[in-house]
C-alpha cells in the first residue's frame, strides 16, 4: 500500500551560475520537475517547489579568472538571466534563491559545524596537486587531464564531461593546471572527509531494500556505486571562493560545492517560509529531487549520507534522474557553446513557450539519452500542436461561435458513439495521473494529448459542418460534448503547457477547473458564452528551422577553427633566405591522376610544370579522388631530388595543407595562372 503524504517537497537541481540554461537542463530536470509540481498545485496539495543557483564551485572561479571579473560578478549575472528565463518558460518553482545568499552561508556553515562537532568527520592531511606558478591548490576542475576511462584529454579532476564517470585528481592521467597550464607538483593539505564507507550499510538498506520502486538507471547507478565501495569524501577546498570552513585554523579553506550545494535546497526552504522544518523534518513530507544523471551520487549517497549524520532531516522518497539530452546528434556542451539556450529560444520564439515544454517533454530522455533535432521541433509542433490540439480547439470554438453566436448550446439525447467518446475521455484521467505520479511524463503528456485526439476524431467523425442543414438539434449535442472535451484538454494540458491552458480558459471565458473535475462531461454548462476564439498554435516553417540550423553549423564552424588554432604545429627552427631560395616552386596544372595499384595512399599525377610534362607520386589518395584532381592547378616543388615510389620515379613534390581535423588542402593561385609562374 503506498504511503499517504500530507505534503511535497519537490527540490530541482541548482544550476550553477556560470553560465545560462539550456535545452539538456530543462528536458533532464526543470520541465519534469515543474509538470510534476503544477500536477500537485492542481490537486490541492500542500507542495513547495525550491531551486536557485548553486554558485560556488571551480567553474564560477575558472571563468572569473578568464574574464577579469570576480566571481561575484559573475554569479550576479548568471543568476539573474537563469532566474528570468526560468520564468520566461513559466517554471514555477516557489522561490528560486541562490547559495551566495546569507541564509545560506549560515545554514551550511552550521550543517558542516554541527557534523564537525560530534566528529562525524575524518581529519586528513594529504598531497595534493598545487600550481606554484598560479599559486593556488588544484581543485576538481582547476585539473584537468586525461580520462583513465574514456581517454578524453580534458577531463576534469573531479568528472569527465564526455563519459559522465566522477574522478579524483589523482586518478588524471598526465595532469596539469587549468589555471597556468603548467604541471602541478603535490603539497601538503588538510581537508575533512565524510566517511561513506561508514554509511554503506544504512544506504544498502534505504535504497537497495526499501527502494526498488526508483527507476532503473538511477537504482542501477546507486546500486554499482555501492558494490563498488565508498570512500572517504572530502568536503573542504583550497579555495577562496565559497563558504569558509566553520573552524579554527582552516584560513583558505572553503566547503567543498557538492557538500554546500545540497544544503541550499534546505536554506532556500529556509527563506521561503517559517515552516521549513515541517517540509524537512517530518516524515508526512514527501521529498522528491529532480536531478539529472551526472548528479545521481551526490543525491542518493552523499547527501543523505550527510542528512543521516547530522540527524532529524528526512530522506528523498524518489530522485527521477533522467538522462542527458543531446543536439543534432552531438553531446550538449557549454564550453563548445553547442547548445539551445533557452534565454536565445525565449527571445527568438516568442509566444512559442509552450512548444519548447512540449518537445523536450516528448522527447525527454527518461530512460536512455535522446536527441534534440529542430527537424523534430518543427514535426512535433506543426504535426501535433497545430494539426491535433490545436485544430480541435479551434474547430469546437469557432463552430460554438459560428452557428450559435459563442453561447454553449444544451445537450440533446445523446447517442451510443456520443456516450462511447465521452468514457474515452473520462478513463484517461486514471492514466494521465499514474503516469504523472511515477514520474512517466513523457507517456503522461500523450495521455493528455489524448483527450484532444479524440476530440478531434469525433468531430471528423461526426461532421457538425455537414449535418448543420439536415439535423441541427444533433449538432447541438455533438458542439456541446465537444466543449467538454475542450475543457478537459484545458484541465489536463495545465500542468505541461501552462501558457496554452491559460489562454483556452480565456477562450472558453473560464476563471478555472478543478483538476478533480477532469473526465466531466458538465464542465461548461448550456448558456455559457465563450470568448472569441484565437489560434493556440501556428505552423513553424522551414526557413524559420533553417535559421537555427544555421547558427549550429556556425557554432560547429567556429568550434572546428578554434580547435585548428590550438592544434597548431610549433614553428619549425629558423633558416636563412638562401635556404629558401633553394626551392623552386611553380604554378602547374595536373592533366592525369590516377591510383597506384596495391596501395591506399598513392596517386600517380601527370603535371604540367610549364617547364615540362612529368611524373609526380603523391599520397593524397585518401583525400582526393583522381577524378577530382585533373585540371586543378597547384603548387609544385620541382627541384626536389627524384624519389622511386612502388615501382615509379617521383619528381617534385605537391605542396598540400593540413588542417586540425588532419584533411588535406590544396594549395591554389586564387585565379587561372600560366603553368611555370615561379612562387616566391
Ligand atoms: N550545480 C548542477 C550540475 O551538476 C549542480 C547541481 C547542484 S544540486 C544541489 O550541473
Ligand atoms: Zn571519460
Amino acid at each position: 500500500m503506498a504511503k499517504e503524504f500530507k505534503r511535497y517537497l519537490v527540490t530541482s537541481a541548482l544550476p550553477y551560475a556560470n553560465g545560462p540554461v539550456h535545452i539538456g537542463h530543462l528536458a533532464g530536470v526543470y520541465i519534469p520537475s515543474d509538470i510534476y509540481t503544477r500536477y500537485l498545485r492542481l490537486k490541492g496539495c500542500d507542495v513547495i517547489s525550491v531551486c536557485g543557483s548553486d554558485e560556488h564551485g571551480v567553474p564560477i572561479t575558472i571563468k572569473a579568472r578568464k574574464e577579469g571579473v570576480s566571481p561575484q560578478q559573475i554569479v550576479d549575472r548568471y543568476h539573474e538571466l537563469i532566474k528570468k528565463s526560468f520564468e520566461g518558460l513559466g517554471m514555477s518553482f516557489d522561490i528560486y534563491s541562490r547559495t551566495s545568499s546569507k541564509t545560506h552561508a549560515e545554514t551550511a556553515s552550521a550543517f558542516f559545524r554541527k557534523l564537525y562537532d560530534e566528529g562525524k568527520f575524518i581529519e586528513k592531511t594529504s598531497m595534493q596537486y598545487y600550481d606554484e606558478e598560479a599559486q593556488t591548490f588544484l581543485a576538481d576542475r582547476y585539473i584537468v587531464g586525461t580520462c583513465p576511462k574514456c581517454g578524453n584529454d580534458r577531463a576534469y579532476g573531479d568528472q569527465c564531461e564526455k563519459c559522465g564517470s566522477t574522478l579524483s585528481p589523482d586518478e588524471l592521467i598526465e595532469p596539469h593546471s587549468a589555471v597556468s597550464g603548467s604541471i602541478p607538483v603535490k603539497r601538503e593539505t588538510k581537508h575533512w572527509y565524510l566517511p561513506l564507507d561508514q554509511y554503506e550499510g544504512f544506504l544498502r538498506e534505504w535504497i537497495l531494500d526499501g527502494h526498488k520502486e526508483w527507476k532503473s538507471n538511477v537504482y542501477g547507478q546507486c546500486k554499482s556505486w555501492l558494490d563498488g565501495g565508498l570512500q572517504p569524501r572530502a568536503v573542504s577546498r583550497d579555495l577562496d571562493w565559497g563558504i569558509p570552513v566553520p573552524v579554527e585554523g582552516a584560513e583558505g579553506k572553503v566547503l567543498y560545492v557538492w557538500f554546500d550545494a545540497p544544503i541550499g535546497y534546505i536554506s532556500a526552504t529556509k527563506d521561503l517560509t517559517p515552516d521549513w522544518e515541517k517540509y524537512w523534518k517530518s516524515e508526512d513530507t514527501k521529498m522528491v529531487h529532480f536531478i539529472g544523471k551526472d548528479n545521481i551520487v551526490f543525491h542518493c549517497i552523499v547527501f543523505p549520507s550527510m542528512l543521516k549524520a547530522h540527524g532529524g532531516y528526512i530522506l528523498p522518497e524518489n530522485v527521477p534522474a533522467n538522462e542527458f539530452l543531446n543536439l543534432e546528434g552531438d553531446k550538449i556542451s557549454t564550453s563548445r557553446n553547442w547548445a539551445v539556450w533557452l534565454h536565445e529560444y525565449l527571445e527568438e520564439f516568442p509566444g512559442k513557450e509552450d512548444v519548447l515544454r512540449y518537445v523536450l517533454c516528448a522527447n525527454a530522455p527518461e530512460t536512455k539519452d535522446n536527441d534534440f533535432t529542430w527537424k523534430d521541433f518543427q514535426a512535433r509542433n506543426n504535426n501535433e500542436l497545430v494539426a491535433v490540439l490545436g485544430n480541435f480547439v479551434n474547430r469546437a470554438l469557432v463552430l460554438t461561435q459560428k452557428y450559435y453566436g459563442g453561447t454553449v448550446p444544451a445537450c440533446g439525447e445523446l447517442n451510443d458513439y456520443d456516450r462511447e467518446t465521452i468514457a474515452e475521455v473520462a478513463a484517461v484521467k486514471t492514466s494521465l495521473e499514474s503516469n504523472i505520479e511515477n514520474y512517466r511524463f513523457r507517456e503522461a503528456l500523450k495521455d493528455a494529448m489524448n483527450i484532444a485526439r479524440i476530440g478531434n476524431k469525433y468531430l471528423a467523425d461526426t461532421e457538425p459542418w455537414k449535418v448543420i442543414k439536415s439535423d441541427p438539434a444533433r449538432v447541438e449535442t455533438i458542439l456541446y460534448v465537444a466543449l467538454q472535451i475542450t475543457a478537459n484538454t484545458a484541465i489536463a494540458i495545465e500542468p505541461f503547457m501552462p501558457f496554452s491552458a491559460a489562454k483556452m480558459l480565456r477562450m472558453l471565458a473560464v476563471e478555472k477547473f478543478s483538476w478533480e473535475s477532469l473526465g466531466a462531461t458538465d464542465l461548461i454548462p448550456a448558456g455559457h458564452t465563450i470568448g472569441t476564439p484565437e489560434l493556440l498554435f501556428e505552423k513553424i516553417e522551414d526557413d524559420v528551422i533553417q535559421r537555427q540550423l544555421d547558427k549550429l553549423a556556425a557554432t560547429k564552424a567556429a568550434n572546428a577553427a578554434a580547435e585548428a588554432s590550438q592544434n597548431v604545429e610549433c614553428q619549425k627552427d629558423t633558416i636563412q633566405f638562401d635556404d629558401f631560395q633553394k626551392m623552386d616552386i611553380r604554378v602547374s596544372t595536373i592533366l592525369e591522376a590516377e591510383k597506384v595499384a596495391k596501395t591506399k595512399k598513392l596517386l600517380k599525377l601527370t603535371v604540367d610544370t610549364g617547364i615540362d610534362r612529368r611524373v609526380i607520386v603523391s599520397g593524397i589518395a585518401e583525400h582526393f579522388t583522381p577524378e577530382e584532381l585533373v585540371g586543378k592547378q597547384v603548387l609544385v616543388l620541382v627541384n626536389l631530388a627524384p624519389r622511386e615510389l612502388k615501382g615509379i620515379t617521383s619528381n617534385g613534390m605537391i605542396l598540400m595543407a593540413e588542417d586540425a581535423s588532419g584533411k588535406l588542402r590544396l594549395l591554389q593561385p586564387d585565379e587561372k595562372t600560366n603553368n611555370g609562374a615561379i612562387v616566391g
